[in-house]
């Protein structure tokens, strides 16, 4: 996409994307730009400064940030810019993701995040809130969304069928 992205996808780890990747692969069935990157609060915290301070001078519009455990990064961002951010709690292994949710949601009055569900829904929710909020001040994507929840609802069945075992 030539366009420059509109949407930041940011995980605090590799391990994180097989949860992120819905949030782009659903970007991508929207045609909205974004463009993905592995930032730490922990690991990297300069990187995340440095991201968080300019993501809005970059033409950024909205952040998606994907983070399991003690999953300080969609806040500290938030910290640092004013654009919107929408976190994303990755499924932990040690506690399956409820660590990552309450760290993520619990955000002091002041800095917020918009917090999502645990996991894949939360990722595809994600980049669904993100098209909305896009959608403000663009007629081309609020049409594909338009049509991209037509398409959802039409897909659904009226009946109920047995599943092969
Ligand atoms: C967090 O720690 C990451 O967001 C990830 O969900 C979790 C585990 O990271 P790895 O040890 O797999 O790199 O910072």
């Amino acid at each position: 996409m030539s366009e420059r992205p509109s949407v930041a996808i940011i995980m605090g780890s590799q391990s994180d994307w097989e949860t992120m990747k819905n949030a782009a692969d659903t970007l991508e069935a929207l045609d909205i730009g974004y463009e993905a990157r592995i930032i730490s609060a922990h690991r990297t915290p300069e990187r995340m400064m440095e991201f968080a301070r300019g993501a809005r001078a970059e033409g950024f519009q909205v952040i998606i940030a994907g983070a399991g455990g003690a999953a300080h990064l969609p806040g500290m961002t938030a910290a640092m810019t004013p654009l919107p951010v929408f976190g994303v709690p990755v499924q932990s292994k040690a506690l399956s993701g409820q660590d990552s949710l309450l760290s993520i949601v619990q955000m002091p009055a002041g800095i917020p995040v918009g917090t999502l569900a645990i996991g894949k829904a939360g990722a595809i929710n994600a980049a669904l809130l993100a098209a909305a909020v896009l959608a403000l001040n663009d007629d081309g994507i609020a049409e594909r969304l338009d049509e991209w929840r037509a398409r959802q609802t039409a897909a659904v069945a009226d009946y109920p069928i047995d599943e092969a075992p």
